[in-house]
């Protein structure tokens, strides 16, 4: 430490700063810490751990995060990038919902969104809550990114060579999901669980419990991921029919239990809420009045072979595994788990599953080991739908008490597994067992450590967390209330993205960044070491088209510039660089179909244009390479400027042009009478 760096301090600081700064003081750091630091950190009344959260997350600019955070955009229906440990906000992934800035939904895109309607048409917002990051062998390989819609049942596919939004499905069998997007180890599969019971397909069924019981159902979807086209394939796909037990999330197993899925359940009582006024049986005690629910165990290779058998029905279109077949067939199996359950988090060998009962203090491990050799035994009954149940204490191979309202689980490098606990706003550091003893000097499935966060925490996110090797270092708590923490915006506030060093073994949690969120319920992130990721920086060649992820046959190309007629449809090609559209006059006549495709000419890094055309909600952004093309019918005469809407140049102003719809015949011409073009000299390109 320095000598002038405590001089002017107040002894008790000068000796916390020292604390702080120790670390940093050692070897050839020392001499980076100014003399002012000290008078900073007195002046801004910060403690020592104020200034080690700062030191540890300051980023300098024109340096990288370590990791990139791919969080649900909640009710935005979009996807978040964000930099750990910094936390800024890097990029905004328009998914289910219309993005402006990238034309999203504004004239291109708009077939993505299209591909997602359901039986009542498109909806155009999403509740995303889990994206999930493409793997190979358990590891994130940074190539797509899935998330669901749990509104709708939708699940998207992210390219994250361009971070764009790929492709949408609807799952035909359903209207809402929760868990999803997982996927297995290779990414073979992107799984999507249904939530709340209808009749598969989204017929109408009465509700009474008779017919609650006997045409209700649940699902989950393996959606088959064609890596190469960087799509899922439908026809490879399947479902399997499920008991109307409100199938909550699911994780996928690997490693140790690889070919296998589980996920919990949360009302196999079948609670169907209150028929009348005055009745007082409402979901929320309805769905917990039983000690247990059911956690699925799904053997993926027997569900394949059920798909593909004979007896595998077709429900829109879509290959479903009728449940009495997934009972027999070895398809399925349940397992009791305590009080209103949440999350099946598999640990990072796969040898045990954990699953948090919301009204129960404690996580309930199970192993896959005895999950086998339960099964092979037939040590089972049967549950009311004829599913085997297995036996509970043959099961399990821990409880460990950690809190209130455990919710979800994830890993470190250090063995210890980390469990967010919404009622005591707290995080949980907990020691594993087996393999992962060694690992942590606690003994096994205890309770190490908690933090408190603030406050409310849903979802909480480590480092790879959820791989075959997670890192540690960091975890974010992703918290649904911020009360005291941010000014007030008025009665809706932010969220609260919460960073907290897990670097440390022990009872040594600390919260070291809060991150507003203001875009709606983010749920569930993955954090990706940020050089696993990459993208582009400008595409591959010019006239790429994004959504085919090749050069476009149809695109503008420099030099055929031109307006191609034919019939009443117009062909517009449209070259865009700095600083201006070729042509930069169109004129069609009104009824026209107008087709214009637009090709930006750059390679420069970050050099983007718009094109946003006035009156016709459209607006592009064209990326270096970008190939766009947009339709519209110019039904209505008049004169439309046109112009980039990204500040490009100096001369950014001037890049603009003129789209001319002439009336047709009989229509009035112009509105004001006798009007003299000031120049009738001048041509048009
Ligand atoms: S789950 S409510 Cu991710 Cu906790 Cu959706
Ligand atoms: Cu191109 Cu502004």
């Amino acid at each position: 430490m320095s000598r002038q760096f405590t001089s002017k301090l107040a002894p008790h600081l000068a000796g916390t700063l020292l604390l702080a700064m120790a670390p940093l003081a050692s070897g050839q750091a020392t001499g980076v810490i100014p003399p002012e630091a000290a008078a900073i950190a007195a002046e801004r009344q910060l403690s020592p751990d104020d200034v080690a959260a700062a030191l540890k997350t300051y980023m300098p600019s024109g340096k990288f995060d370590e990791y990139m955070l791919f969080s649900s955009g909640g009710h935005s229906g979009q996807v978040f990038v964000i930099g750990v440990p910094s936390m800024r906000l890097l990029r905004t992934i328009g998914v289910f919902t219309p993005e402006p800035w990238q034309g999203y939904g504004y004239g291109v895109g708009n077939e993505i969104l299209a591909e997602g309607a359901g039986p009542l048409g498109e909806t155009h917002w999403g509740d995303t809550h889990h994206p999930a990051l493409s793997e190979t062998k358990g590891e994130y390989d940074g190539q797509f990114c899935f998330i669901n819609d749990k509104n709708a049942a939708r699940l998207a596919v992210i390219d994250l060579r361009d971070f764009e939004t790929k492709q949408i499905i609807k799952n035909p069998l359903a209207l809402s999901d929760h868990g999803g997007a997982c996927v297995t180890p290779d990414t073979e599969y992107v799984v999507e669980g249904g939530q709340f019971a209808m009749p598969l397909g989204m017929a109408y069924a009465p509700m009474d419990q008779a017919s609650y019981d006997a045409t209700y159902r649940g699902m989950v979807t393996f959606w088959k991921f064609d890596r190469t086209k960087g799509r899922i394939d439908p026809s490879k796909s399947f479902a399997i029919e499920l008991p109307p037990y409100w199938q909550d999330l699911f994780d996928a197993g690997k490693l140790a239990s690889a070919g296998y899925v589980f996920g919990n359940s949360f009302c196999s009582e079948r609670a169907t809420g209150t028929a009348k006024i005055g009745d007082k049986n409402y979901f929320e005690s309805g769905c917990s009045q039983a000690d247990t629910d059911m956690l699925h165990i799904i053997d993926i290779k027997l569900a394949e072979k059920a798909a593909a058998g004979p007896s595998a029905k077709k429900v829109n279109g879509m290959t479903v595994i009728p449940l009495e077949v997934a009972a027999a067939e070895g398809v399925l199996y349940f397992a009791p788990e305590p009080k209103s359950p949440h999350g099946a988090d598999v640990t990072p060998g796969g040898e045990f599953i954990v699953v948090s009962g919301k009204l129960d203090p404690h996580v309930t491990v199970y192993s896959i080991d005895k999950i086998k050799s339960t099964i092979a035994a037939k040590k089972w009954t049967k549950d009311s739908y004829g599913v085997p149940l297995l036996d509970f204490d043959s099961i399990v191979e821990a409880q460990v008490e950690l809190g209130l309202g455990p919710l979800h689980t994830q890993f470190d490098d250090k063995g210890y597994a980390y469990t967010s606990l919404f009622l005591d706003s707290a995080v949980a550091r907990w020691s594993l067992g087996g393999p992962y003893a060694s690992k942590h000097p606690e003994t096994p499935w205890t309770l190490v450590g908690k933090v408190p966060v603030q406050y409310n925490i849903g979802h909480l996110g480590c480092a790879e967390g959820d791989t075959a090797s997670p890192d540690g270092k960091y975890l974010i708590a992703f918290n649904k209330w911020s009360l005291d923490r941010f000014p007030t915006t008025g009665p809706l506030l932010p969220q609260n993205f919460q960073l907290v060093d897990i670097a440390k073994t022990g009872d040594t949690m600390k919260v070291i960044y809060d991150m507003p969120v203001g875009f709606g319920e983010p749920h569930y992130a993955q954090m990706i070491k940020a050089d696993k990721i990459k993208a582009w920086s400008v595409y591959p060649e010019i006239g790429w088209n994004p959504h085919t992820q090749s050069v476009d046959p149809g695109a503008a190309k420099v030099g055929e510039e031109r307006i191609e007629r034919n019939g009443s449809v117009v062909h517009v090609y449209t070259t865009v660089t700095r600083s201006h559209f070729k042509p930069e006059r169109v004129v069609v006549k009104q009824g026209d179909h107008v087709v214009w495709h637009l090709t930006s000419l750059e390679r420069a890094v970050d050099a983007t244009h718009g094109f946003a055309l006035a009156g016709h909600d459209i607006n592009l952004s064209l990326e270096p390479g970008e190939a766009a093309t947009i339709e519209f019918d110019a039904n209505t005469s008049g004169v439309y400027p046109f112009y980039c809407s990204e500040f490009c140049s100096a001369l950014h102003l001037e890049m603009v042009g003129y789209l001319l719809v002439e009336p047709s015949e009989g229509s009035s011409k112009v509105s004001i009478e006798n009007a003299q073009p000031l120049d009738a000299t001048k041509k048009g390109i």
